[in-house]
């Protein structure tokens, strides 16, 4: 057991796992639609080589060449931009990874499983590897996200997968992740979502899992907690949550589920009050602590409302209301699903209503492969089906802003970018919109692809800033006709909440009260939309961009848009001068967005205070060896935490924060892009330092290409203010 305990454990037990060819895997990529292919004969890898991203993104050599090294900022750049356009994709998207939350493949796996479904053993080796890699190395854990503490949440639900992928429970590696699971309390103390799992699995019993009752959907519109109100991947998630709940279905008891239900809790299944389990939860795990509000609800729900004043006739109508809803949504994104929880939960609902072989469910099953991922550790679930439109875009802004656009070497690629953009503009509304209370989308941008078809604010205007750069220009085509790019702004022009910011995916539809009636446990800022200033500034620059080009336009409206919205931005700055950020890590991600805004107002380091406050902020922050390096901690708490090492991402962020805000002095970023450029290899590349990206607070998640988009903005704002003088 001392070696068991001394790391040595997991090597040991890597030697026995087996592993797939990873030269034999291939990204398809039918116009933005990303799916991963294990070819088996070696005709077909023959006729179907590796691409230098497949390459990339499975840790193989890519073979790129080593370039003249970089004296100036622009030979970084453009050295920067020789290895990141190599990974462009022949659809003119890049895609990646987009890894970081733990939760996610074992609602895959559990839905797979409870249905019958055969998992293709390629997928079963791979995904096995890919846990037992991210296995926390100190106690065996896995918490929510690949740099989080071990958690209830991460270890029950991660066991669970590796068993149902056939992995013995003696096995040395999950010998310690059930310590550490029941030095937490085992599974009973984990969130609402694991219990609800574990509940469709039979692990648990549905009295342990806090009510969803469908009932909510039957509420009059005007009610202020009725769920249209609240944030669309809230909604969504307790849509089918509650349709599963309400059939309280249960997959039939194995031996494993049995086996199952002894390694997860430590006590005496038959004993268990699983009712009073309900609330019972790991520090851990308890990132948003039920307000007494919601545990009355519960209360009131439990023992009045269900044993008492729900009819049958009730519970089908709210049941058949769910149905119709889940319907609808797997119509309107042709059952790519919003996101990587409820695409499984649907999955599920669908198998419950028709069977396994009802038309829906095998559509699902299509479906799923969208949102899985394989990388040289293993294979994972994104955060989405794909990251295609949002970091596309912004790679076209990158080249852009750093005035490399019309460098020829960069022109194909560009132009192939904006094909895909043109390609990926929403060119229809929902069906039925109001009745599933969705908003607009006719000429929106999605964060990942058209068949998702989901509107989001700040996606929409990174596409429409896109396009619009590129097509003012001598030599790109005109892709985007003015009709389709006013309709995106009539998009825009729908998205601002009445404090003037501007949310995510719809304006805000409900009180933030509502959070009250948070009772995931595990995330904050859930329930309703909130302003956020990376959203707002997205707007902002792309109207103001589009006021460049069509003066004429909804002049009115978009100028009081605009003012209202950089309003919101100053209000939102703390008294420190920072603002904080909610889908980057954090203080560094929301200052870059909220100075661009200010700046185009005229605000800058020499007219302002507050962007000289803002200034001063960052430069309080910098490290000793020039860089800038925030920790996910920022986010969870509010409070700026150092990194112990600078990071590239987060220094690009900073410089390009001090240059919007026209810092006056050029020697601290001077420093900064040195450690860019330091940390640049020799073929151009990055390589992947800490990760980036946030949800809900507590949830952190990866974003491998902004390693190669940032610096490249950084680089390239740097040298059209400063000068392009040799830095290295
Ligand atoms: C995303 C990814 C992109 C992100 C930005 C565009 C960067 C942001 O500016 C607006 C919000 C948005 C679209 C966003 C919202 C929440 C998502 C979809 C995610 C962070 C990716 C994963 C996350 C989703 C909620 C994960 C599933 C987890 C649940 C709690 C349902």
């Amino acid at each position: 057991t001392q070696k068991v305990m001394s790391g040595d454990w997991k090597e040991k037990a890597a030697v026995r796992d087996q592993k797939t060819d990873l030269s034999r895997w291939r990204l398809k990529n039918d116009r933005g639609v990303q799916t991963w292919v294990y070819l088996k004969s070696d005709e077909e890898v023959q006729k179907w080589p590796q691409s230098t991203a497949d390459k990339w993104f499975l840790n193989q050599d890519t073979g790129l060449p080593d370039l003249p090294p970089a004296k100036t900022p622009l030979d970084a750049a453009n050295n920067g931009l020789q290895f990141f356009s190599k990974l462009q994709l022949e659809a003119g998207n890049w895609a990646c990874e987009y890894g970081g939350p733990m939760f996610l493949l074992p609602g895959l796996v559990i839905v797979w499983y409870v249905t019958n479904t055969p998992i293709p053993e390629d997928h079963s080796i791979e995904i096995k590897r890919y846990l037992f890699a991210r296995q926390n190395p100190e106690d065996g854990g896995w918490g929510l996200h690949i740099e989080g503490e071990s958690s209830a949440f991460g270890c029950a639900m991660n066991y669970t997968c590796l068993r149902l992928l056939g992995v013995e429970a003696d096995d040395q590696r999950m010998v310690k992740a059930r310590k550490k699971l029941w030095e937490l309390g085992g599974a009973l103390n984990g969130p609402h979502w694991a219990k609800f799992w574990l509940s469709v699995l039979g692990v648990t019993h549905w009295d342990c899992v806090n009510p969803c009752p469908p009932e909510l959907w039957l509420l009059p519109d005007w009610v202020p907690v009725a769920p249209w109100r609240w944030w669309i991947h809230m909604r969504m998630v307790f849509l089918a949550m509650s349709y599963v709940y309400s059939k309280r279905w249960t997959y039939p008891l194995n031996d494993l589920v049995r086996s199952l239900r002894s390694e997860l809790i430590p006590e005496t299944y038959e004993t268990i009050n699983f009712d009073s389990r309900r609330n019972t939860i790991a520090p851990t795990d308890n990132y948003h602590p039920k307000t007494w509000v919601v545990r009355l609800l519960f209360w009131l729900l439990i023992n009045i409302w269900f044993p008492f004043l729900r009819t049958a006739s009730i519970k089908k109508r709210a049941e058949d209301h769910a149905w119709w809803l889940l319907c609808a949504e797997d119509d309107n994104t042709t059952y790519a699903n919003l996101g990587p929880v409820n695409g499984p939960m649907n999955t599920l609902c669908a198998y419950i209503h028709g069977g396994p072989d009802g038309k829906e469910f095998q559509e699902h099953l299509k479906t799923l492969p969208e949102f899985i991922w394989m990388k040289g550790e293993g294979m994972l679930m994104n955060g989405t089906n794909g990251v295609q439109v949002w970091d596309t875009s912004f790679a076209i802004l990158a080249v852009h802003d750093a005035g490399l656009a019309q460098d020829p070497r960069w022109k194909p690629m560009l132009t192939k970018a904006l094909g895909f953009l043109e390609d990926q503009q929403v060119e229809t509304e929902c069906r039925d919109i109001a009745q599933c209370y969705r908003q607009s989308r006719k000429w929106a941008w999605t964060f990942s692809n058209k068949k998702q078809s989901y509107t989001v604010s700040d996606c929409t205007s990174e596409g429409l800033k896109s396009c619009l750069a590129l097509q003012s220009q001598p030599g790109f085509p005109k892709l985007v006709s003015d009709e389709r790019l006013k309709g995106a702004v009539d998009i825009l022009l729908t998205m601002q909440n009445a404090t003037g910011g501007c949310a995510s995916y719809e304006p805000q539809r409900g009180s933030e009260l509502l959070e009250w009636l948070n009772a995931a446990e595990v995330f904050g800022r859930i329930m309703v939309e909130y302003d956020y200033p990376e959203c707002t500034t997205a707007v902002v620059t792309a109207l103001r961009m589009f006021q460049q080009h069509f003066p004429s336009y909804r002049a009115d409206e978009i100028r009081a848009f605009k003012a209202r919205a950089v309003d919101y931005i100053r209000r939102a700055q703390r008294p420190d001068g920072s603002w904080y950020g909610s889908w980057g890590i954090c203080f560094s991600y929301a200052g870059f967005f909220a100075l661009e805004s200010l700046a185009g107002e005229g605000e800058t380091y020499a007219t302002s205070e507050r962007v000289r406050r803002a200034c001063e902020y960052f430069l309080d922050k910098q490290m000793p060896d020039g860089g800038w390096g925030e920790t996910y901690r920022s986010c969870e708490t509010g409070v700026w935490h150092q990194h112990a090492q600078s990071q590239v991402v987060h220094t690009a962020w900073v410089v390009i924060a001090l240059l919007y805000a026209e810092y006056p002095d050029p020697e601290p970023l001077k420093r900064g892009l040195k450690i860019i450029m330091s940390r640049q290899q020799s073929n151009g590349e990055w390589l992947q330092e800490a990760i980036e990206g946030v949800f809900n607070k507590s949830c952190m998640i990866s974003y491998p290409n902004y390693k190669f988009i940032f610096p490249v903005k950084a680089l390239g704002l740097y040298a059209r203010r400063f000068g392009n003088e040799p830095l290295l």
